[in-house]
């Protein structure tokens, strides 16, 4: 808690807050009633975590109001109140529905439904309250962070030290009128990779992974609507660890699973701690079977169970692996299940994750019960990797997704920093929602911090996704940003946020190096840490901007990811030149071994300052080891990259010249009189960005929009609806053209760049587009049909990016027209480059060549 008198302040936050919602609940004039003067009332005996919200809320209540509420357990109070509780499980929500003075006919029979309604009058003595009432437990707690967050209590309060600003004159205000309910059933988190960052962390500051540490994790799961976790499995086990993790569990009603290799409740590393003989069902099944009974027999709280088998250690299966066999496996981890719980095992929620080659198993017609929820997976790199067709028949269990904000694996670990791009999670995220992935949604977090930001977004996605369209997205990112760090600034941290995510995404901090970025064409290297370091100047200006009250989240959400990222591609830019110059012999008078030295030290001193905020509280959370990577797996510490030294009398070269002449070469075409906003050729190629269309056509059935900021460069855009097909037959599907101007002929390329979506109904030819020069017949394309290729996979995650190159022969100079045809949905087109000859390397593919608009 702060303590802050400047009206100013909290005018300017409330207001702020209050645009965050649709219906807000308080009200910064007066109205209703004071919340400082208000108890709390809800029935001693209601459910656990209706106590546990209760309690927090309290706290939640003293830190705006600096006052301590009264908690009361009868509705006969003779001051206002906030009145909280399960629908069916609290005495005093019963006689306020017996007496009529509310209608909780919305949320009657619901999953973790809420309703907020201001009564007035509500014990005949002339008093008002505001009422929280679940369908049941979640849905009663769930509604009461929504107050919290209104009131101005971030969920990210505790972990990353956004402050709650005083306001000891909040009124609830009587137009309070609030109902929601989640349309993803389960919404989680996968705590993974978590050494050494977490773990190290936890370690100090808890003891471990134990229940000091998860009722941190689960308050926090609670404040973002989630209610569902696999829990930290790296050499660490739930229920095995610490027994009091169940009891936490349940105090928070966090539904517990396992990660998609640990079946039937129990962590992989306990296979080892028991002396497990081989993982291996046909060789050693009593012991397999004893192992999955004990963790169905110690799991009394609510759960998922994950079934199926991989092979030890999460790697797949021996080869030939017969799917027989794992239905075997199946059918008894199933009758386990019904012994252990004494029901038919369908009334226990279950999973089975189409997780890498299990995928293949299923593809090969392996199958489960129908009231499994089948859990497709993305490819560890947010690119899903299947759908279930939109007109595929309905399953008891319906679908889940598994996603990735964190990865270690080929072809490189990302552990390190945010690289998430909120434009792509939601697309990713809206195809699986479209096609109707709805009853579960967990994503991998890594440490959970630097993942503040793509969290809450995922979960508010999970809660609502039809609430989220390409159009307001940095909208949500203002709202996160306004609730994390005051609505000062928050237009300035949204777009800070919006493009180091973007920067990040376009490769990953432990794949960038020296040679990512062409030094010599298109100005490219230079021109994107440039690009960096405007965002980084930004940044700083903001930060001696704020409040100091807001400066140590503002560090952790801001200012770290992206000066750290930023020092990183100064770092390597100096290290290309020093590179370059060394191989052309060529003097410089610049000191590049020195600046690159400069910013690897600066890279620990970030670190250092992270680990020193708010007296060491964050100490460890940021020691992942990032630069010198040489394959997949970490470096085991940061390694400064080779540096070359060479006697200045070798040298034939001084440095001023000699980039500028690789860079000249600027032959433009600009045609006379060509229009506005159209291309041309520069070179020997034309450039445009996907959104930069001269028409858009829409279809019979779907039509092409912009997704503002996806993709490396400027946007991209796809087709919706995002279940739409079309014949290649079909003259009527959607199109976009590009007019372009050239004027050199014969043999050239059209290359397209598309984000790197996966085969998704999993069909021969992949996801198609039709690509047409003028009037000439449609060619269709496949995008992604070698998805299965583990080197082709591993070049679109790298990259980021699929390119598509496809032969054309222009005959003539002047105007042409190219157009793009919709066929397939979830294609996500960023650029396309027409050129002949050769075209020079670059990362990003060469700028757009487009005539600009003369105002
Ligand atoms: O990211 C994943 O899904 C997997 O690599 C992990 O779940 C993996 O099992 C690992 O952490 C440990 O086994």
């Amino acid at each position: 808690m702060m303590k802050k008198n400047g009206w100013l302040i909290l005018f300017i936050l409330l207001s702020g807050i209050q645009c965050l919602y649709a219906q807000s609940i308080f009200s910064n004039n007066p109205s209703g009633f004071k919340l400082s003067e208000a108890s709390i009332i809800f029935d001693s005996t209601d459910l656990e975590v209706v106590q546990t919200a209760v309690h927090l809320f309290q706290s939640d209540i003293e830190k705006v109001t600096a006052k301590k509420t009264a908690l009361k357990h009868e509705l006969n109070s003779s001051k206002p109140a906030i009145i909280i509780g399960s629908l069916d499980n609290s005495a005093v929500i019963q006689q306020l529905v017996q007496s009529k003075k509310i209608n909780t006919n919305p949320i009657n029979k619901k999953w973790e439904a809420f309703t907020i309604q201001y009564i007035k009058n509500y014990n005949n003595k002339n008093n008002d309250a505001l009422v929280i009432i679940g369908s049941d437990g979640r849905g009663t707690a769930f509604g009461v962070f929504t107050a919290s967050r209104q009131m101005g209590v971030s969920p990210w309060n505790w972990w990353a030290d956004v402050p709650v600003i005083e306001n000891p004159n909040l009124y609830v205000s009587t137009n309070a009128n609030l109902t929601d309910a989640p349309k993803v059933k389960y919404r989680g988190i996968f705590i993974n990779d978590e050494a050494p960052a977490l773990s190290n962390w936890s370690k100090e500051k808890f003891g471990g992974f134990n229940h000091k540490f998860y009722d941190k994790v689960f308050e926090l799961m609670l404040r973002l609507n989630a209610n569902y976790i696999w829990p930290a499995m790296w050499g660490s086990a739930f229920y095995d660890d610490d027994s009091l993790n169940i009891n936490i569990a349940k105090k928070y009603a966090i539904v517990i699973g396992t990660s998609h290799h640990e079946p039937l409740m129990r962590a992989h590393d306990e296979w080892r701690r028991y002396g497990g003989r081989q993982w291996n069902y046909q060789n050693n099944p009593l012991q397999l079977d004893s192992f999955w009974t004990k963790g169905m027999q110690r799991a009394t709280n609510e759960k998922i169970v994950t079934i199926g088998m991989r092979g030890d250690g999460d790697e797949p299966m021996s080869e030939g692996t017969a799917t027989a066999l794992l239905e075997t496996i199946v059918e008894k981890q199933r009758s386990i299940i019904a012994q252990t719980t004494g029901k038919p095992a369908s009334e226990t929620p279950q999973i089975w994750a189409l997780y890498k080659e299990v995928q293949d198993y299923y593809d090969k017609g392996m199958r489960v019960p129908d009231d499994v929820t089948l859990l497709i997976c993305d490819d560890n790199w947010g690119n899903i990797r299947r759908l279930p067709k939109p007109d595929e028949k309905p399953r008891k269990g319906g679908y889940g997704i598994y996603y990735h904000f964190d990865y270690v694996g080929g072809p490189r670990n990302y552990k390190w920093i945010n690289t998430n791009h909120i434009p792509r999670i939601w697309e990713q995220m809206n195809l699986a929602w479209k096609h109707n992935v709805n009853n579960l949604w967990i994503v991998n977090v890594g440490d959970i911090k630097p993942m503040e930001l793509p969290i809450s977004f995922f979960l508010e996605q999970a809660w609502n996704p039809d609430r989220f369209n390409q159009n307001n997205l940095t909208a949500f990112v203002e709202k996160w940003s306004t609730e994390q760090l005051g609505n000062k600034h928050q237009k300035s941290i949204a777009q800070i946020l919006n493009l180091y995510t973007k920067y990040n995404a376009r490769i990953t901090p432990e794949l960038l190096d020296q040679n990512t970025f062409s030094l010599t064409n298109y100005d490219e290297f230079n021109r994107v840490t440039k690009e960096y370091n405007r965002v980084k100047n930004l940044s700083d200006s903001i930060f001696n901007l704020i409040p100091t009250a807001y400066k140590n989240a503002y560090f952790q959400l801001v200012q770290y990811p992206v000066e750290a990222s930023a020092n990183l591609y100064n770092m390597y830019y100096n290290v290309a030149r020093n590179h370059f110059n060394y191989k052309h012999k060529i003097q410089s008078i610049t000191p590049y071994p020195q600046k690159v030295q400069y910013y690897f030290l600066h890279d620990a001193a970030l670190t250092n300052q992270y680990h020193e905020l708010n007296n060491g509280k964050w100490n460890h959370m940021m020691s992942q080891t990032h630069i010198g990577y040489t394959y997949w797996q970490q470096p085991e510490k940061n390694v400064m990259p080779t540096l070359y030294h060479f006697n200045a009398d070798s040298a034939k070269m001084i440095e001023k010249i000699m980039l500028p002449i690789l860079s000249i070469n600027n032959k433009k075409f600009v045609p006379k009189n060509a229009p506005e906003n159209t291309f041309f050729q520069n070179e020997n190629y034309v450039s445009i960005e996907a959104a930069s269309f001269t028409r858009n056509i829409a279809g019979k059935n779907a039509s092409y929009v912009e997704i503002p900021n996806l993709g490396k460069t400027i946007s991209a855009i796809t087709t919706h609806p995002v279940t739409i097909r079309n014949e290649k037959t079909n003259k009527e599907t959607a199109r976009v053209e590009y007019d372009f101007y050239n004027n050199t002929t014969g043999k050239a390329i059209i290359r397209i760049h598309v984000s790197p979506t996966l085969n998704l109904y999993h069909e021969k030819e992949g996801l198609q587009l039709g690509v047409s020069l003028n009037n000439e017949p449609v060619e269709f394309v496949s995008l992604n049909k070698n998805d299965g290729n583990v080197d082709t996979l591993e070049h679109w995650q790298a990259n980021s990016i699929i390119t598509r190159e496809i032969p054309v022969t222009i005959n003539k100079q002047g105007k042409q027209t190219l157009k793009l045809w919709h066929l397939s949905p979830g294609v996500v087109i960023q650029k396309i480059v027409i050129y002949w000859n050769e075209l020079k390397p670059s990362f990003l593919g060469p700028p757009e060549t487009k005539i600009q608009s003369k105002n």
